[in-house]
Formats: C-alpha cells, structure tokens, sequence
C-alpha cells in the first residue's frame, strides 16, 4: 500500500501562543471547508515550545485533526540542563513528532551526527516520532555529489535505532532553504532514492517501504505537486510557506 504523505509545517521562530491558536484554528477549518481527507494525506504543525501547550488545549478541546510536534528535543533524560526541553515533557504533550537534527540546527547551533542520533534514541524512548533533517550544503555539493553527505547524515543518525522504529525522514538541500531556489523534482526524489536504500540497509525492507520521506526547501503551493508525483517523496517539510493559512491549505491540497 501507499505511503500515506505527510505535509509538515515547521513554524520556526515565528507565532506566539496566541497566533498559534488562531492560526490553527483558522487552518483547521479551511481545510475542512475544502473537505480534506486528513487520512489520505497527513497535515502537521511544528510551533515553537512555547505554543506546544495552547496547539494542544485546542486540537484535543475541538478533535481537530491535526498532528503537531516540536522542532527539537534534549538528548537527555532530566536533570541539570537549564534550558533544555525534555522528550517525556513532549510525550506527556501528546506530541505526536518532532524535528531533530534541522540544518539550522546543526549550522547555527553546531550539532553534531551523534547529538541528533542520540536525540533521535530519546524521541523514539518516549514513543515521539523523530522527523530527522539530513541535506548538504552549496560547498558539499560540489565537493561530493548531490547524496554523499545526506546519506551518511541519515546512517549516523540511525546508528542507535531498532529495526521497528517509526520515524520520518526530510531530505532538505541547505542550498535550498529559505533562499527560494529549490531542488527540481528529479534533484529531491535521486536523493530521497538513496535514503531508501540507507533505511533498507540498516533497518531492513519493511521500514524502507513504510517510511516517509519528505522534502523540504522552499516548498510552495506552486511547486509541491511535482515533488509529490515523484515515487521516493511522501511529502513535505514548510516553512515560510507554512506561515500562510491560504498558502499552506495550498500546499496541503496539492492533488
Ligand atoms: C527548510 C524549510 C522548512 P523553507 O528549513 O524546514 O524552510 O520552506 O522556508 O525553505
């Protein structure tokens, strides 16, 4: 069977709690308005920590059904880590996912292969589903090949995980973030190609064929149709474009 595709909204640094609870709920309708199937294709939301609790208050008080996450998790339990966020405390907040190893995260926050595949271990202990972020810069790219450094990022961040695992894997080219030249079609489903075969190696055929990879970099209503007719892609990860109610219902009603 198909994999069911998945439309990720990562708000980044942007809706305070209050927005988020208009937006969401603003969301929410519009797309039911347009009478979408939430089953046929996954709509989630990725708002910063501090809306986490508002966006659920308000899924769970209207059965809205939407799926939310947070953009990073601590790789550790508890303890003396001021500042950090735990993935018991997401867990207990219902999260269904959340982001890990985002090239913004790794660039501006200097994380390493082994911090995103040891908080990809604690997400999957606490039963969140990580979205691991893997893609290669302009430099990487001309250095080695369009899938070289995307796919020993996904091998690191799978060294701890059990064959069973649900996760979700997004390819995002950091040339392509943000900076609206995105990856053709034929550039995202040739890397995403490659991580299926990474995921089929290290957690075997069943895993390969029921995880989702998405791709993500300046994704719009207008390009996201041609990404999702490419066999390898199940979707998207948005971001600026997922700030816009109108844009973003686009973008999850590509068919
Ligand atoms: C990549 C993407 C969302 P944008 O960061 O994760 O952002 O769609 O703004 O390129």
């Amino acid at each position: 069977p198909r994999r069911t595709p998945l439309i990720a909204g990562n708000w980044k640094m942007n809706l305070d709690h209050l927005q988020a609870i208009a937006f969401v709920q603003k969301l929410a309708w519009s797309l039911k308005d347009a009478n979408h199937d939430f089953t046929a294709v996954e709509v989630a939301v990725f708002p910063p920590f501090t809306d986490i609790r508002s966006v659920q208050t308000l899924i769970s008080a209207d059965k809205l059904p939407l799926a939310f996450g947070a953009q990073d998790v601590s790789a550790q339990e508890s303890g003396a880590f001021t500042g950090e966020i735990s993935a018991a405390f997401l867990a207990k907040l219902e999260c269904q996912y959340v982001i890990i190893g985002h090239s913004e995260r790794r660039t501006l926050h200097n994380e390493t292969d082994e911090q995103v595949a040891a908080k990809v271990a604690a997400a999957l202990t606490h039963n969140l589903v990580p979205l691991i972020c893997v893609g290669e810069t302009a430099a990487d790219l001309e250095l080695h090949g369009p899938s070289a450094v995307p796919v020993a990022q996904l091998r690191a961040a799978l060294a701890g995980v059990d064959k069973a695992a649900d996760i979700v894997v997004a390819y995002e080219p950091v040339w392509a973030i943000g900076s609206g030249k995105a990856a053709t079609p034929e550039q995202a489903e040739q890397v995403a190609a490659q991580l299926r075969l990474v995921l089929q190696e290290t957690l075997g055929q069943d895993v390969a064929d029921k995880t989702r990879i998405l791709y993500g970099g300046s994704v719009k209503s207008s390009n996201i149709a041609a990404y999702m007719r490419e066999p390898n892609v199940d979707g998207a990860l948005v971001g600026g474009a997922s700030l816009d109610v109108t844009e973003f219902g686009n973008i999850v009603r590509y068919l």
